[in-house]
Order: C-alpha cells, then sequence, then structure tokens
C-alpha cells in the first residue's frame, strides 16, 4: 500500500487494497443494522458501496482541490440543462480502481454482482444525445486532469419510462430522486437565492446608476452534486445539481428585505424542478422552461463567483481563470445575468463587465432545424426577467449600432442578426454576439452553421467559428459496457488504451490475423445470447441470438428516419415472400426510442414498429427469418447492453439533419458496421475506417438541399421504382388489424402539400441496395470480422478525451492541473 502523505500533491491516486474495500462495506452495512452481508439485499449491497465510493471520492476531492488552489488553474464551467450520467457503481469502481476488488467482495458472499449494478437507478437528467455528451465530457475532464465543475438541475422526476401498451407508448414519472440519496453530496450551507419578476428602479447616484428591484420573487436553490473521478489521478469534479426550495421565512424577512419582497409559495417555488422538459429539438417557448433556465443560471453563476471571490478576494482578473460554456442556447442568459452581477452587484462599468463577459463565455450548437433555435416572446420574457430583459435590450442596441456602422442600409441583415426583432428574443444570437468562441460537434455541422445557420455572422467574425466533434468515454462504453471486449484488448494490444484510447489503433496490426477476427466474433456472439437473455427476462420475447443484429437506437424523430427504417424491413419480407426458397441468414431488427409525448407523428411510428413486429411474429412465412424487437424504456442502462451485441448500425437520418450522433461512436467502439448516410459524425466515421468498412447510401448534404429546394417529388420516384411502389403499397393494407394508411399520405402527399420533408423514399433504393449488400458481405465470416476490428481499431479518435483536450487548448484555454507546477 501507498504511503498517502507522499501522495499529497502527486495527484497520484489511492488504490484501496481488497480487504479496505470489505472492511469499509461491511462497516456501512453493519451501520445500518446488517452483520451479515450474505442476507443483505441488491439494493442495500449497492447503497454501502455506493456509500463507501463516495466517502472516497469526497476524500480525493479534498486534495484534488489542494492541487487545483497550489497551481492557481483556470477552470471550466459547464453548463447544462442535462446530464445524462448513467449508472455510477461500475464505472466509479472502474476509475478508482477497486472493480476487481467489489466484484470478488460480492462474489465471496454469494451475490450476483449484475444484480447488485441493476439495482442502482438510472438517472434520467437529459433527454438523449445532448445530455449523454455532457456526462461523457465530465468523465473525460476528470480523467485528464482538468478542473471543471459542470451545473444543471436536480429534477425530481428525470426523463419519463416508457412503457408500451397495445402498440402505444404510456409515458410513467421517473421517480428516481429517493434512490439516488448514495451519489448526492447535499450543500445547504451554500444554497443562494434567485429572483424573479418585479419592477425596476433605475437611479442615479452620485454619479452611477443604482438598479433597485423591488416586489420581485424569491426562490431558494439548493445545491447537491454528483462525483466524477478520474480513471488517472486523484482528480474529483463536480456536477452541481440545483433543487429548487421556497425561502424559509426565517432566513427570507431580514429587516433590509422585508418590505421589497414576497416570499414564493412552497408549491410554486418546488415546481421549477419537478420535472425534466421530455423534449428534444423542439422548443414551444414555455414560461416554465424559461424559469428553469434563469433559475440554473443565476444559481450557478452565484456559486461561482462565491467561489471565485472566496478564492480571490476580488472578480479582477475572472475570465483568466474562468471559463464558462454554454451547451446549445438553453443556458444562454448566463450572458445578460453575468452581466447583471457584475454591474448591479459588484459597480463594474458596461464595458467592463462586457469585456469580462466576452472572454469568459463560450457556446456549442447542436443542431440546426429552425424548430429547436430557441425563441421567447418578448411579454413573458420581459415579465418573467424584466433587469435581464433591460439588459439583453442593451447588447441588442449596441450591437445593432454597431452593424449599422459595419452594413449601413443593409436592414434585411441587420434584422436577422438581432437578438430582439418581431417580439421576440432569439437566444442563438444572444449566445454567438455573448460569446468569444462557437462550435458546432461534427465537421458537417459546423460547415454547416456557417453557411447557413450562422452565415452572417460567420461572415462579419469568421475567427468566432470552429469545430469540435463530439466524442464518446470509451471506458463506460467499453471497459465497462464490453468486459469481454476489454478482456481481450488487454490480451492482444495491452493496457494502454484505458488511459490512451487512440492506442486502440494497435489493435489494426491484427486486421489480417484470422484467430483475432476469429475471437472477435466470438466475443460478439457472447454479447449477443447476453442481450438477448436480458430481452427475455425483460419482455418475455425470445430473440434469436444467431441472427444479425441491426440496431437504430435514438430520440424517435422524423429526421432521424425510422421510418425509412421500417421501410427497408417492409422492403426484405416482401422479398422473403417473393423468393421464399432464397438463402438469407435471419436478422432482427431491433429499435429503442422514446417519442416526446406531445409529438403525434412520433408516437404513431413507435405505433407502427410495434404493429409491423407483431404482424411478423404472427406470419409463419417470415416469423423464422426476421424479427422486430423494440426494447422499451431504452435508456443508458440498457445501451449497454444493448450496444456490445450489435452488428450493423443504423445511421440514416437525411444528411444535413444530424449535427453529429454520438451513438454511432459507441456502435463502431464495439465492433458494429455503420450503414449511414454521409451525415454528422457518419462523415468522420467514414474518413476514419475507409470506404471498405463502412455502408454509405444516399444523398449528401448539398444534394439533398438542391432536391428539397426544386421540388422533391416523391410520387414521380413511386411511379418509377417498383421497389417504391412495392413498399409504399403494403400501408393499403392493415398492419396487425391496423389502419397505417395515412403513411401513404406522409409518403406521397403529405399535409398542406408538403410530403415527407425528410425525403425517406429518395433515398430508399441506394438504402435498400446497401443494407442487401452488408447482409451479403456478412457471408464471408473473416471479411465481416476484419471490418468490425478496424471499426474497434479506429475508434480511438472518437472517444471524448480528444474532443475535451481540443475543447481545453483551443476554446477554454485550460490546463491539465498536472501539467503546471504550483
Ligand atoms: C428546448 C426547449 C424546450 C424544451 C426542451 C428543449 C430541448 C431539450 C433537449 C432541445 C434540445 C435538446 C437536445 C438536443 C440534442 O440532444 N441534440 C443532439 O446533440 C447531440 C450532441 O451534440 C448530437 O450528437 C445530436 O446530433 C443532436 O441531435
Amino acid at each position: 500500500m501507498k504511503n498517502t502523505k507522499s501522495l499529497k500533491f502527486s495527484g497520484e491516486k489511492r488504490i484501496y487494497t481488497k480487504k479496505e474495500i470489505k472492511d469499509k462495506i461491511l462497516r456501512k452495512l453493519s451501520a445500518n443494522g446488517i452483520i451479515d452481508p450474505k442476507c443483505a439485499s441488491n439494493e442495500e449491497l449497492y447503497t454501502a458501496s455506493a456509500n463507501v465510493i463516495k466517502d472516497i471520492m469526497i476524500k480525493s476531492r479534498q486534495s484534488f482541490k489542494k492541487r487545483i488552489k497550489a497551481t492557481g488553474a483556470k477552470k471550466v464551467c459547464y453548463l447544462c440543462m442535462e446530464f445524462l450520467v448513467g449508472r455510477s457503481l461500475k464505472t466509479d469502481s472502474d476509475a478508482l480502481g477497486i472493480l476487481s476488488h467489489v466484484e470478488s467482495i460480492f462474489a465471496e458472499w454469494g451475490k450476483d454482482i449484475d444484480e447488485i449494478y441493476a439495482a442502482e437507478v438510472d438517472p434520467g437528467l437529459g433527454n438523449g444525445g445532448l445530455g449523454r455528451l455532457a456526462a461523457c465530457f465530465m468523465d473525460s475532464l476528470s480523467d485528464l486532469d482538468y478542473a471543471a465543475n459542470g451545473y444543471s438541475l436536480l429534477y425530481e422526476t428525470g426523463l419519463f419510462r416508457q412503457k408500451i401498451v397495445d402498440f402505444e407508448q404510456i409515458e410513467l414519472p421517473d421517480e428516481w430522486l429517493s434512490r439516488a440519496t448514495a451519489r448526492l453530496v447535499s450543500h445547504p450551507e451554500r444554497s443562494v437565492r434567485v429572483r424573479f419578476g418585479g419592477k425596476i428602479n433605475e437611479k442615479w447616484q452620485a454619479g452611477t446608476l443604482e438598479i433597485e428591484n423591488y416586489e420581485f420573487d424569491e426562490v431558494t436553490a439548493v445545491p447537491y452534486d454528483l462525483l466524477i473521478p478520474s480513471a488517472n489521478t486523484d482528480a474529483v469534479n463536480t456536477i452541481r445539481l440545483w433543487k429548487a426550495k421556497a425561502v424559509t421565512n426565517d432566513i427570507a424577512v431580514g429587516i433590509e428585505n422585508a418590505p421589497y419582497f414576497k416570499t414564493v409559495k412552497e408549491t410554486d417555488a418546488e415546481i421549477i424542478t419537478r420535472q425534466l422538459y421530455p423534449k428534444d429539438e423542439h422548443d414551444e417557448g414555455k414560461l416554465l422552461r424559461l424559469t428553469q433556465q434563469y433559475f440554473l443560471v443565476s444559481a450557478s453563476l452565484q456559486s461561482i463567483i462565491n467561489d471565485y471571490l472566496a478564492d480571490h478576494g476580488t472578480l479582477d482578473g475572472f475570465s483568466d481563470n474562468i471559463a464558462i460554456h454554454i451547451n446549445d442556447t438553453h443556458p444562454a442568459l448566463c450572458i445578460p445575468e453575468l452581466m447583471r452581477i457584475f454591474m448591479d452587484v459588484y459597480s463594474y462599468s458596461w464595458d467592463d463587465a462586457w469585456e469580462t463577459v466576452i472572454k469568459t463565455v463560450t457556446y456549442t450548437n447542436h443542431t440546426v432545424l429552425p424548430e429547436a433555435l430557441e425563441c421567447w416572446r418578448v411579454d413573458l420574457f420581459s415579465m418573467k426577467l424584466p433587469r435581464i430583459f433591460m439588459i439583453v435590450n442593451e447588447i441588442n442596441r449596441r450591437f445593432t449600432t454597431d452593424l449599422w456602422r459595419l452594413y449601413p442600409g443593409d436592414w434585411e441583415r441587420i434584422s436577422r442578426m438581432s437578438i430582439v426583432a418581431y417580439n421576440q428574443v432569439r437566444m442563438a444570437n444572444l449566445s454567438v454576439v455573448g460569446s468569444h468562441t462557437v462550435n458546432g460537434v461534427s465537421k458537417l455541422h459546423s460547415d454547416i452553421l456557417k453557411k447557413s445557420v450562422f452565415h452572417d455572422f460567420y461572415k462579419m467574425d469568421p475567427w468566432k467559428f470552429t469545430n469540435v466533434t463530439n466524442g464518446v468515454i470509451h471506458r463506460r462504453w467499453i471497459n465497462v459496457a464490453n468486459p469481454a471486449l476489454s478482456g481481450f484488448l488487454d490480451e492482444i494490444i495491452g493496457t494502454e488504451y484505458r488511459t490512451e484510447p487512440n492506442k486502440l489503433i494497435l489493435l489494426e496490426n491484427y486486421k489480417d490475423d484470422k484467430d483475432v477476427c476469429q475471437r472477435l466474433s466470438m466475443i460478439k456472439k457472447s454479447n449477443k445470447v447476453r442481450f438477448s437473455e436480458y430481452a427475455y427476462k425483460k419482455s418475455g420475447v425470445r430473440i434469436d441470438p444467431l441472427s444479425v443484429f441491426d440496431v437504430q437506437i435514438k430520440r424517435m424523430h422524423e429526421y432521424k428516419r425510422q421510418l425509412m427504417n421500417v421501410l427497408k424491413i417492409i422492403a426484405v419480407c416482401n422479398d422473403i415472400l417473393e423468393n421464399p426458397n432464397k438463402e438469407i441468414p435471419p436478422q432482427t431488427f431491433i429499435f429503442g426510442c422514446k417519442a416526446a409525448p406531445g409529438y403525434v407523428m412520433a408516437k404513431k411510428l413507435i405505433r407502427l414498429i410495434l404493429a409491423l413486429s407483431e404482424e411478423i411474429r404472427r406470419d409463419t412465412r417470415l416469423k423464422e427469418k426476421v424479427a422486430i424487437f423494440f426494447l422499451e424504456d431504452y435508456n443508458v442502462s440498457s445501451a449497454e447492453i444493448l450496444i456490445p451485441s450489435a452488428d450493423i448500425s443504423e445511421q440514416i437520418s437525411l444528411a444535413g439533419k444530424e449535427a453529429s450522433g454520438t451513438g454511432c461512436m459507441k456502435l463502431m467502439m464495439n465492433g458494429a458496421v455503420t450503414l449511414g448516410t454521409l451525415d454528422g459524425a457518419n462523415v468522420e466515421i467514414r474518413e476514419a475506417v475507409g470506404d471498405d468498412n463502412i455502408y454509405i447510401f444516399g444523398l449528401n448534404s448539398k444534394e439533398a438541399e438542391e432536391l428539397w429546394k426544386s421540388g422533391y417529388d416523391p410520387r414521380r420516384l413511386y411511379h418509377t421504382s417498383d421497389l417504391i411502389k412495392k413498399t409504399v403499397d403494403r400501408f393499403e393494407y392493415s398492419i396487425s388489424g391496423e389502419d397505417f394508411s395515412f403513411i401513404i399520405d406522409y409518403l406521397l402527399y403529405g399535409s398542406h402539400s408538403v410530403s415527407d420533408p425528410f425525403m425517406c423514399l429518395s433515398d430508399l433504393p441506394s438504402y435498400f441496395n446497401s443494407y442487401n449488400k452488408m447482409i451479403n458481405d456478412m457471408r464471408d465470416d473473416f471479411a465481416w470480422n476484419r471490418k468490425a476490428l478496424i471499426n474497434i481499431a479506429k475508434s480511438g479518435v472518437f472517444s471524448s478525451n480528444n474532443s475535451i483536450k481540443k475543447y481545453a487548448d483551443e476554446i477554454w484555454n485550460i490546463k491539465p492541473i498536472n501539467s503546471i507546477s504550483g
């Protein structure tokens, strides 16, 4: 065992022995009255071990904080409305180097380790890609020894749990919080207050403008921290989650405040963090959402500033020491709120405050879909946030004055670039104007931002725009999710890839080694058996583990084109019915997706998948060869079991619409081969693996845009392609007794004469061809396994460690603590 004292400033992690861990768990159990661990329930064992891990991390965080202080390192504050962190008992044990201890201790006690992992609640604090990305980034920030804090909300209920009843998605509340205490560290003493509404008085006092806010509503924000450990050093960063609470009278009615504000009733306050909005890519402009955003921003900035003042005694030098990142526009109120605090509370001038904001704030855009670009009605905004509205207006006035100088008379451009216009506050424009760097999340997406959404801004300040391609944390997605693969990799290429994922490339040396390829294929098979057993346990449905697993897992959305996948499945079925003697391998089409509760078309598409699944199951001509499996309540935990089992990774969005995608990276990392369009990160996956190891089809983004502009004509396609006609005609008949003929309208005619905006039919023939080619290529076992191997070997590029290094060097200007001499 190492001497802890000498480790104090080295950043080296203290590694605990098995005996130490065992004793600690036993002590936690006995504090709860459990003397014999063999009699403990899975929940009790989970809670005891999670608490042991929390203690270790708290200790480690203390030494990490000392290192940060000693080096005076700059820190990044990552603001995001979502952090989809996933379960952590296994990932934290892995990071802390005690995974084998924990597993062997439980085995000694005769416990099924997987059942103990499953006893942990999987917090649904996000909708999908954006939230999961934020979680991967926090893991990488810790692994790479950067000082970082995430900030978000402690939603009482996370993303709804999905239940399927009679082909219909039913949403159940995700009451996760009561079961998550073992992961949270509360800091009531660090609570802050957030103000809403009220009136503003501007007073000139001794030559300076004083802002007086009265009759506002005030809510308490209580912080709860999630701890994020490093696999390489003693770094432990935090994700601070704010819970809204009514201001309690004894603190609230301080003499100086008493006449000025009314306390908010308990229910009105707590509603702010009651629920996560279950939407992605759609903005409805609801007041509660705006309230949530400001609550996150104001509480986080107050906390950042309090910490900063405690360390520095002044706010001078703030932007040299703090980087604030806004993940999409949802926390964009950071920009006016930072102005407010600097000016109204600390008496900085506008110019000094603005300089600080610009030097501190950076922004990532995650979508180009127009319906997802946030705008707030001026009346709502100014009522809820009167002072913030004044500041936004002033930012806009100054900005448009500059524009007028730059582009005299060009009203159209100035109106497009304005932050406040047509009774709307445009959050994307505010984010670009108020930050020093703006990035997209894949090469293609960043190019599209420059060419379309932010073209005017790019013309004005081209240096502001850059790209950082997304990434995923290989630790969770290989080591933890796929122990069979990581064990094999350890054996073949050594364990270095665990800390340096780019080393996965060493596997490429074995691409022509038949034994290695064969072993990979055996691992895939064992993971397919594992998933089949899991699926059976969860749903009672049997999946053939020897069939091809064709997997599409992502939120249900028209642009992601799950419908085109359904059309392909129908085409496969038609083919079997027409050629019953054709030899094809059995295929299982696996879907995992949730639809936003108010998104009618998305819910209908889930219904379609389920009805078709049932229809195939009942058809004796088809059921031996094809099956559809719908994975209910798809979440991070089920992804960890499904992804290692996938053969085909479906990434089929209309080119130009998917900003990046990250599921595509997790799947390739686990040896699935991509079937996709030239969209988002697929473009870079293709660059990495080469054309022989990916199946690309369909229009590219330029062609797609041109086709749409020149007039997409699906009826012509229908009449000229036999494949399309036969596939679409299938909807003339019922599926499992249900009428889906609206799909014909959608694909061929559409509402208001605009048919399918994502042009499924234009890509269907090439999609179907590529799919068939894939199935055909699989016949050559070795050639196929070689493709899988190359995908794994090249996936190091997509480790979030690489993304984070780029953000750190090129955007935030932060350094790993262990690279700075203190
Ligand atoms: C907006 C307003 C009101 C309520 C909710 C929302 C909202 C919530 C979540 C809007 C968007 C989101 C999430 C978007 C998202 O997940 N985008 C995905 O981000 C990934 C990470 O960069 C990309 O890989 C995906 O391509 C992108 O779709």
